[in-house]
């Protein structure tokens, strides 16, 4: 495995993610430089700039190994939000780092750009990571954008990315899906790390989960990359079972991939 890049932006610093691979990156030995659009708690030393503003992000890149790239919108909104944040300001993002001459991002995708996908029922495989874009939200359909902005930066430009479909990540499980999709934050840390430090990825596309017994994605992609997940959702199951209870046989949440973020299209049930 190649040394680690040493200096790495963080966009999205403030954010829940962000804020737990505050923690849990350094230790790898990263040195980490934090941008938001609004202040980042305990870092007085945090870029504050939007993505919008395209000299700020350019100056934020300057002289780093890597940028990690969290920051925009994280759940459906209105598609001109959308459109600023995660689909123009992703664009700001990759001009910045192609004139500046950032050799790798890790871009946050997400398990919503595939979100219409049927999720795989027990003793189906599990789904590989070539299937074809299915965004179920506007949400989705930026991320869809965001992995093909990533392939044409990659083969134009020689920028590479590797883009993590993230399914669910939060310290705990919260619903039936995500004991599917949970990434632990110690297996987010480490699939990070695996992303950034792997040799010659290019543009590689990897689904972003634990260890799960109940797992519906094909991880070898990222287990490609030296990823080794730890943490399994498992140990939650049975509180979240009897919390919950199992989704309705055919209902969307029951159906997708994407869950909730499926329910109210007006094409399903059908
Ligand atoms: P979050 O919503 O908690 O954090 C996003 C951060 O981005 C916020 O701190 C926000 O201030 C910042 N931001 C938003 N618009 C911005 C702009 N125009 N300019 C600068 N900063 C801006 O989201 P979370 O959960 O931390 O997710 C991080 C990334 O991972 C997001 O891109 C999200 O779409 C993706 N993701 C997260 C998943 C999860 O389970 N948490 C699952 C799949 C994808
Ligand atoms: C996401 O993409 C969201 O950013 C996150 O908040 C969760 O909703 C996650 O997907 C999920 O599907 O659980």
């Amino acid at each position: 495995m190649n040394p680690a890049p040493r200096t790495v932006l963080l966009t999205g610093a403030a954010g829940a993610i962000g804020t737990l691979m505050r923690e849990l990156l350094p230790p790898y030995g990263y040195r980490l430089r934090l941008l938001d659009m609004v202040p980042v708690p305990g870092a007085p030393d945090a870029i504050q700039a939007d993505l919008a503003d395209r000299e700020a992000l350019r100056e934020a890149v300057r002289g780093v190994d890597a940028v990690i790239h969290l920051a925009g919108i994280s759940l459906e909104a209105d598609f001109e939000k959308i459109l600023a944040a995660n689909i123009v300001g992703l664009q700001h993002l990759y001009e910045a780092v192609r004139e500046e001459g950032v050799p790798r991002v890790l871009f946050a995708s997400s398990n919503h750009a595939v979100g219409f996908t049927p999720r795989p029922r027990p003793g189906e495989p599990p789904l590989a990571v070539d299937i074809r874009h299915r965004p179920d939200t506007h949400y989705g359909l930026s991320k869809a954008f965001g992995e093909d902005l990533a392939q044409f930066y990659w083969d134009r430009h020689g920028v590479e990315t590797v883009s993590v479909r993230i399914g669910s990540c939060f310290p705990e499980p919260a619903t039936v899906r995500s004991l599917s999709l949970w990434l632990s934050p110690g297996d987010c840390a480490r699939l990070f790390h695996a992303a950034l430090s792997a040799p010659e990825v290019g543009h590689t596309v990897v689904y972003g989960s634990s260890a799960n017994t109940r797992e519906w994605w094909d991880l070898s992609s990222a287990r490609a990359l030296g990823y080794e997940p730890k943490d399994d959702s498992e140990m939650y199951a049975e509180k979240i079972i009897a919390e919950h209870g199992l989704p309705a046989p055919g209902s969307a949440v029951d159906r997708f991939m994407g869950g909730h973020f499926c329910e109210d299209a007006p094409r399903w049930p059908h």
